[in-house]
């Protein structure tokens, strides 16, 4: 008897022992220990044992080989769970080395940078940073700037109106601002001279995109008014910022034109290294009638002013074939600069 129940148990043992999974563990428990199991059936043989002392001894192994039996289960239960936590686990590991080792930051947006770029470039030369609003009035985007109402040059700026009419005011005398030089008026309203700022911003036109051209775009306007400022500081100016901001291998030129708002009043164009050349934005002598506009006696005061576009010049510097290029929010062309 004793001899049948050692067997029972190493047979049991073995088995728990082999199993390999937690569903043949689950098995082998109603196996090894429910009623109809080897040791189970044993013990029903007890009764068939001659003396008590038999008996008691043979009772006494076999709880102790049915203890073993839980207990081998208990632990081979453990084992197996343990091990599909570990298995689970590698499945849903992150490797957060990958992200650590190489991050993927992101970074300004390519007119961002140029604007910064441009007012480190300006704010080094001695100037200030000034800004005004996007929704403008009529007076200071046209009026003050020598553009009243009717004057042909309204017409160069395809005008977006807002839908609001001012208290005292016009219904169409609200608009988004065509261009930066508005901030000129608020600036000489705001202070006395001397005056040196710069005033990179948003403006809106109702222009058709192309190569050259968006709807939304960014300027940078520059003013200065002081004693005895000639054209002679307009071109030095000019030619520093060029130097600065495209290296040495850009040129500029200035060329005579037309702007209601200066007098004598030239074009800005540079070169870039193959030879191609882009206008880049209008500059002048600040016209009498803007200074008094602003609050400045001319016979006291003179100055200069110029308004780049910003965006082109992103373009220039970085070799970009189309200005919408910037605008796609196609992340292979950003993530290039
Ligand atoms: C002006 O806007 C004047 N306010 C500039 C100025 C300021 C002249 C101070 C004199 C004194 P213009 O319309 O030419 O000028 O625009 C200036 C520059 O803005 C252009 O040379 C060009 O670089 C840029 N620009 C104009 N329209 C667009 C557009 N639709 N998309 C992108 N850039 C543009």
């Amino acid at each position: 008897m004793i001899a049948d129940i050692h067997h029972a148990r190493d047979a049991a043992l073995h088995e728990i022992e082999q199993a390999p999974t937690l569903d043949a563990i689950v098995a082998l428990q109603a196996r090894l220990t429910g009623k109809r199991s080897e040791l189970a059936l044993l013990k029903t043989g007890l009764g068939g044992l001659e003396s008590v002392d038999e008996r008691r001894e043979a009772g006494r192994v076999l709880n102790e080989a049915m203890d073993a039996v839980v207990e081998a289960l208990a632990r081979r239960r453990e084992a197996l769970e343990s091990e599909a936590l570990d298995i689970r686990l590698a499945a849903e590991r992150l490797d957060l080395t990958e992200t650590i080792g190489r991050p993927r930051r992101g970074h300004a947006h390519l007119v961002t940078q140029a604007w910064e770029r441009l007012e480190d470039v300006f704010v080094g030369m001695g100037f200030q940073v000034a800004e005004g609003p996007e929704v403008e009035t009529d007076w200071h985007n046209f009026e003050a700037l020598n553009m009243g109402e009717g004057h042909p040059a309204r017409g160069e700026f395809d005008t977006l109106f807002v839908d609001h009419v001012p208290p005292g005011g016009r219904a169409g005398s609200t608009v988004l601002r065509t261009h930066t030089s508005p901030v000129q008026i608020r600036t000489m309203l705001a202070g006395a001279p001397p005056i040196y700022i710069v005033a990179p911003g948003r403006v809106f036109r109702r222009d058709t995109p192309d190569a050259t051209h968006m709807p939304v775009f960014h300027q940078i306007e520059g003013l200065v008014v002081d004693r005895g400022i000639s054209m002679a500081h307009l071109a030095g100016t000019i030619d520093a910022f060029t130097k600065a901001f495209f290296g040495q291998d850009f040129s500029s030129r200035l060329r005579p034109s037309y702007f209601p708002f200066t007098e004598p009043s030239a074009e800005f164009d540079i070169q870039l290294p193959n030879g191609q050349w882009l206008e880049l934005g209008g500059c002048g002598m600040v016209h009498p009638a803007v200074l008094r506009a602003g609050g400045i006696d001319p016979e006291e005061w003179s100055g200069f002013a110029f308004g780049f576009g910003i965006d082109r010049m992103a373009v220039m510097r970085h070799g970009v074939g189309d200005i919408r290029e910037m605008f796609s929010n196609d992340i292979r062309f950003i993530e290039q600069f």
